[in-house]
């Protein structure tokens, strides 16, 4: 386990890289004996500098949840993360590219609960009962490991390359939908990039709800309600550059399109 000097190091040296948008090289390359509980101490100390300096805590993502971007990244577990208000960008807007690395774009299904959940023993309908409504959502990730490699202990103490996210479309009661079943098409400039049904995640996205929250009871936490959960890209990240613009269109669930400038 690393000591509290350590991790105080190398959180300073992530939010330094993710806030001035710089690579650092993986932090298993210097430390190889960190373990996957160092990452995510490493992560809650990130939250409490964000939180330190005005930004909310507003979700929480999975992400390597589907096969498709667990062949994309050469990993093969699951990783956790926080979404915060800083990270938040409007449906319809502008996403400044020259504040990112290398973004991606993932199309992913969003929950929002109505009561907080939590264990090591939840049901997919123990999921369903406590969502109020799922919606939309892409993910725009940026690693800041150099050229988007790295392994899953260094990925996460880079909160799973999280920076920036966007919700749209039209927020739905899961029990009006089929959510094993949701098509979903990333458009980049009207061409198609990529495509996949929500089946993808873990054969249901609710399922990375469940993993979510028994990570977090393995950390002594639950799932809170009402903020935004993101159940990991469905298909392959998709790289953009300065002029694209994104349309991720979700079955029965209207679509979610901004622009990077
Ligand atoms: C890690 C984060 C993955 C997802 O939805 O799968 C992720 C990465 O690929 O950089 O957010
Ligand atoms: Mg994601």
């Amino acid at each position: 386990m690393m000591n509290i000097e350590t991790i105080n190091a190398l959180t300073s040296r992530v939010l330094m890289a993710q806030d001035s948008a710089t690579t650092i090289t993986k932090l298993t390359d210097e430390f190889p004996s960190m373990t996957m509980a160092d990452s995510y101490d490493i992560q809650d100390e990130l939250c409490r500098r964000w939180v330190a300096r005005g930004d909310r805590i507003t979700g929480m993502k999975a992400g390597l949840t589907s096969r498709a971007k667990m062949l994309q990244m050469g990993v093969d577990e699951p990783s956790f993360g926080f979404l915060t208000s800083a990270m938040a960008c409007p449906e319809s807007g502008k996403i400044q590219i020259d504040e990112l690395v290398h973004p991606r774009v993932e199309a992913e299904i969003g929950f929002v609960l109505k009561r907080e959940i939590g264990g090591d023993h939840l049901s997919i309908d123990d999921v369903m009962a406590a969502t109020d409504f799922v919606i939309p959502a892409v993910e725009i990730i940026d690693s800041r490991y150099e050229k988007f490699k790295f392994d899953l202990i260094s990925v996460i103490a880079d909160n799973g390359s999280s920076s920036r996210y966007v919700t749209g479309g039209r927020p739905m009661d899961p029990r009006n939908l089929d959510l094993c079943s949701i098509g979903v098409v990333i458009e980049c400039n009207g061409d198609i990039e990529e495509l996949g049904a929500s089946a993808a995640v873990l054969d249901h996205p609710a399922n990375s709800i469940i993993m979510l929250a028994a990570h977090l009871h393995s950390r002594g936490a639950r799932l809170p309600a009402g903020q935004l959960i993101l159940t990991g890209g469905i298909t392959a990240a998709v790289a953009v550059q300065k002029g694209d613009v994104i349309n991720a269109r979700f079955q029965n669930m209207g679509s979610v399109s901004f622009r990077f400038v």
